[in-house]
């Protein structure tokens, strides 16, 4: 049986289904919402934090989108997931991602996004403001390493550009300032020319996420 991506719009499914559309992935897609009603006891043998993406692989549950894009790019044999020399390159982006620039686009978008969504309670402006002042920080940084190239690791995209930007899709909710960071904004339309990343769920069964209500 091939493998299974449980999977959402959300932005870290999203990230997982775009790396396995890149990798052309010898994976199955199937939508999940493990939190709604019902479904938690289907999941949590996969994952006993619910949350998705999960790679089901011969009853196994991999979670975590960094390990099944690993996974993904070994099961399709690619250097998309750096490996050698190269590796060290790419952790050092995931690794300052995970802190900075990712870290604070997910804060804004938390606010702004997730919680309007799932009736979780108004934006809270303190962190908001927390938010962009690291986004700031770190987007100013991403910009000048991204001044002289078109990918964050060599010459070919690697999954250091596709988690960089797992919540820039989401700007039309988050509205964060990246207009100021013109190395950034051209960066990400190179990623965003590629139909893996801009548009991932084609062709799949993939419900929209509830509206944000005004
Ligand atoms: N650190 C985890 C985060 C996973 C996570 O927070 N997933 C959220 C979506 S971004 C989730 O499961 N939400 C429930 C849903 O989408 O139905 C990863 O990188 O995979």
């Amino acid at each position: 049986m091939r493998p299974v991506l449980h999977f959402s719009r959300n932005p870290n499914p999203r990230l997982a289904v775009a790396v396995a559309r890149y990798l052309d992935a010898p994976v199955d897609f199937a939508h999940a919402a493990p939190f709604a009603p019902g479904q938690a006891n289907r999941f949590r043998p996969l994952n006993p934090g619910l949350r998705i993406p999960i790679l089901e692989e011969d009853g196994a549950g991999l979670w975590e989108a960094d390990a099944i894009a690993c996974r993904l790019s070994l099961m399709t044999g690619s250097d998309f997931w750096r490996t050698g020399k190269a590796a060290p390159d790419m952790i050092r982006w995931l690794s300052w991602g995970k802190g900075n620039f990712v870290q604070a686009c997910d804060m804004v978008h938390f606010e702004r996004g997730t919680k309007q969504r799932y009736g979780l309670g108004p934006v809270d402006p303190a962190k908001v403001a927390e938010g962009l002042d690291l986004f700031n920080d770190s987007a100013s940084l991403l910009n000048a390493a991204l001044s002289d190239r078109d990918w964050l690791c060599g010459d070919a995209p690697s999954y250091a550009d596709f988690r960089m930007a797992t919540f820039l899709p989401f700007n039309d909710v988050a509205g964060l300032p990246l207009a100021d960071y013109p190395e950034v904004l051209r960066w990400y339309s190179g990623l965003d020319a590629l139909s893996a990343w801009r548009d991932p769920f084609v062709g799949l069964d993939a419900p929209a996420l509830p509206r944000i209500l005004a």
